[in-house]
């Protein structure tokens, strides 16, 4: 297998020159599980640990590696052991507030091109949690197509009023609905699954996300298990990140089920997916309108004729508002992991020259 079928296309390519490193050797992180990882090349798939180098100079849990990154590594013991001694910038990335009150984040996965959005038509389906995942989406510059999972349990015409429920809201990207269990849409899924891309799976516990994985590979690869039937809830089955390639030469991602999906706080993914509240905008008579309360404000004009789904427009004032809010504090986050990074190069200065 080819670095480029694996995605190092002429981004990395170009990346690679810059650095000034193309004599050294590069895997892409396939698994991450606490401290090890598994790394593939054109060769083989082989465990990989982080050089001190790496672990010293990282001023932030968010440079580590996470499943997708392209790395710098060494081979040891017959290439059978990597070390990871620097990472490569990343094209693009998917990350989420981590669950808890501190404003921390967590890498998901690097270098994705598209992310499934996978809801169940039954009770897992929900337009709020949709809109938090594409504002996420947006955010990493990834482009996003929604799965309806389990179609066969609901009939053609709820299905119908599902995707016309997303399409009010003015979300316009690609819907595929499918259902593993009588094969309708699979065909669809694999239209979209093109050689030396990489995608990833995202959505509640017990959607189904394994399961199609499993299908894509085409055995039971992996573990999947029965929702609780009391709330039809899943039991969290997969319990990390793994890339996988596919036979026709795509990868895929399959993550664990995301028990809380916080916004990511970014400005830029909420422009995105209302690009619509976006537009009207424009045509406020303030510059700094915040479409709540102002004289001449077109947003507000269009949700009073009607004309703009009331639900909508809500999400993205609660969307906004939480983002200015998480903003604020990454920032604050931020400027002190600086310091602490600044502070721990002052020590290690001040110790060399002892
Ligand atoms: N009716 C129906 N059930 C399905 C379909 N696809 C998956 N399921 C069932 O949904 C349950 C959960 O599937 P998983 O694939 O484990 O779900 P998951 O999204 O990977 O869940 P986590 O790993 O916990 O995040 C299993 O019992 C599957 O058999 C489908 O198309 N139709
Ligand atoms: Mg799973
Ligand atoms: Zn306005």
């Amino acid at each position: 297998m080819k670095l480029h079928n694996l995605g190092f296309n002429e981004w990395f390519i170009q990346k690679l020159q810059e650095s000034g490193k193309t004599d050294h050797r590069v895997a892409r992180v396939t698994s991450v599980n606490k401290g090890s990882y598994l790394v593939r090349n054109e060769d083989s798939e082989v465990l990989a640990e982080l050089a001190g180098e790496f672990i010293y100079s990282a001023e932030s849990k968010l440079q580590y590696p996470v499943v997708g990154d392209w790395a710098f590594v060494r081979y040891h013991n017959n290439n059978t052991l990597a070390i990871i001694y620097d990472l490569f910038p990343r094209k693009t990335m998917l990350r989420r507030k981590a669950a808890g009150k501190n404003i921390d984040y967590q890498m998901i996965a690097s270098n994705v091109d598209v992310a499934f959005i996978v809801q169940s038509c039954d009770s897992n389906f929900n337009l709020r949690r949709l809109e938090r995942y594409l504002v996420m989406i947006n955010d990493g510059h990834i482009h996003p197509v929604i799965l309806l999972s389990k179609s066969d349990l609901v009939s053609h015409e709820e299905l119908e009023g599902k995707v016309s429920e997303i399409r009010d809201m003015g979300i316009k990207c690609e819907i595929i609905s499918y259902s593993v269990n009588n094969g309708s849409g699979l065909q669809q899924i694999q239209q979209v699954l093109q050689l030396g891309m990489t995608y990833c799976l995202l959505g509640s516990s017990g959607v189904g996300k394994t399961t199609l994985l499993n299908h894509l590979i085409g055995r039971d690869a992996f573990e999947v298990n029965l929702v609780r039937e009391k709330d039809g809830r899943g039991r969290h089955t997969t319990s990390r990140r793994q890339l996988v390639v596919l036979g026709q030469g795509a990868m895929i991602i399959d993550t664990p089920g995301m028990r809380e999906l916080g916004n990511i706080g970014v400005k830029s993914g909420i422009e995105e997916s209302f690009s619509d509240i976006m537009k009207l905008s424009g045509n406020c008579r303030y510059k700094d309108c915040t479409h709540t309360h102002e004289v001449g404000c077109s947003v507000l004009k269009v949700v009073r004729s009607g004309r703009l789904n009331r639900a909508h427009y809500q999400d993205y004032l609660k969307l906004k508002k939480e983002s200015e809010h998480y903003q604020l504090s990454y920032l604050e986050k931020r400027r002190k992991d600086k310091k602490f990074g600044q502070f721990i190069k002052s020590v290690k200065k001040q110790n060399t020259k002892k």
